[in-house]
């Protein structure tokens, strides 16, 4: 592909599906449906400082509509893209105890379509970036709207993975196992505009780390010995030279690993021994994007991806980034708990 040629991912996402002999399509439309519900969020996202003056959540806006919470608002929008189309079997949300109906009165599909509607939302009243994850995998159970072993299938049988970033401007970041393409929306257009072509994460990667210091006390011994590693204070080879940068956003600061390296913890502590983040709908879609983009996630035992999720709101430790810098976190965390 000409990267002097201007290519919506709608044309890229087509572009792709050609080179899988057979497709159907189905899969195409889903992700051309999930860039579509990215504008709805991103346009929503812009007006949020204006929620004060157009109307709270919980209250009537303008049009005497009820305002709704942006991440309630997310949850909505892909729900809506996505239950009639007659793709889906299911989808499941990080916003929704259990898994979601595809409505008796549309067509059930071969696919299923786990999300994160609206991650990092404590953020957005302070404008800083939020995303949105999302993953697809096949259809595996026999059951016409599909069960709950169609969403927890390991991370490897994923088809495609993504995440929006809502930042400075909105990117969507995608693969199907063919690469990692980055699309910037132009809000003047309405199209996502590919920008970042085949994304590699670099190496030898910027040396900075980010994970959430302020836990360090609920640390194991050898995440607190690691991270003592990173700052320099062991005086061992390689000890120190890092940056530290944490914004508290995963996709904010996962986009920031892939495009400049790194790497990025979210380790189990003594208060949440498996951490934060959720394996199904936040760790797996980014770990299938770092290892496309040349990079590893663990969870310091294993890679994310081997996983089998025993639930769908599970949690996991996270470390995910630059491939030597993944290397050397667990190879000092194995064994150890993380
Ligand atoms: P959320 O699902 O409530 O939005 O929380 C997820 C967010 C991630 O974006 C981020 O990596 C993490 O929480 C930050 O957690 P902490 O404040 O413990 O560092
Ligand atoms: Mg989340």
């Amino acid at each position: 592909m000409n990267e002097t040629h201007i290519v919506t991912i709608e044309r890229h996402i087509i572009e792709e599906e050609r080179k899988h002999p057979g497709a159907r399509g189905a899969f195409s439309n889903i992700l051309s449906d999930m860039a579509l519900a990215a504008k709805v969020i991103s346009r929503e996202v812009n007006m949020a400082g204006l929620m004060d003056i157009l109307g709270q959540a919980g209250h009537r806006n303008v049009q005497e509509e009820e305002v709704q919470k942006l991440d309630v608002f997310a949850q909505d929008v892909i729900y809506r893209a996505m239950d009639h189309t007659g793709h889906l079997c299911c989808m499941g949300s990080e916003e929704v105890e259990e898994l979601l109906p595809i409505p008796e009165k549309f067509p059930a599909g071969d696919y299923v379509l786990l999300f994160d509607p609206l991650d990092g939302s404590s953020n957005i009243d302070v404008n800083v970036s939020i995303g949105t994850i999302f993953a697809i995998f096949r259809k595996v159970s026999g059951a016409e709207r599909g069960a709950l072993e169609d969403c927890i299938q390991p991370g490897r049988k994923q088809l495609a993975a993504g995440y929006v970033v809502y930042g400075s401007s909105t990117m969507m970041v995608y693969t199907t196992g063919n690469g990692v393409h980055g699309f910037t929306l132009d809000p003047s257009i309405g199209e996502f505009i590919l920008s970042h072509p085949n994304i590699r994460i670099p190496e030898p990667p910027a040396r900075s780390y980010s994970v959430n210091e302020a836990y360090y006390s609920r640390w194991s011994p050898p995440m607190q010995k690691l991270v003592d590693h990173l700052k320099g204070r062991d005086g061992s080879p390689g000890s120190g030279g890092f940056s530290s940068r944490y914004v508290g956003s995963l996709v904010a600061d996962f986009h920031r690993t892939l495009l400049r390296g790194g790497l990025f913890m979210y380790p189990g502590d003594s208060v949440n021994p498996e951490g934060k983040l959720r394996l199904v709908y936040e760790a797996n879609p980014l770990a299938f994007i770092a290892e496309q983009a040349g990079g590893r996630a663990t969870d310091g035992e294993q890679e994310i991806l081997d996983v089998q999720p025993q639930g769908l709101h599970q949690r996991t430790p996270l470390f995910i980034g630059a491939r030597s810098l993944v290397d050397m976190a667990h190879e000092q965390l194995k064994g150890h708990g993380s």
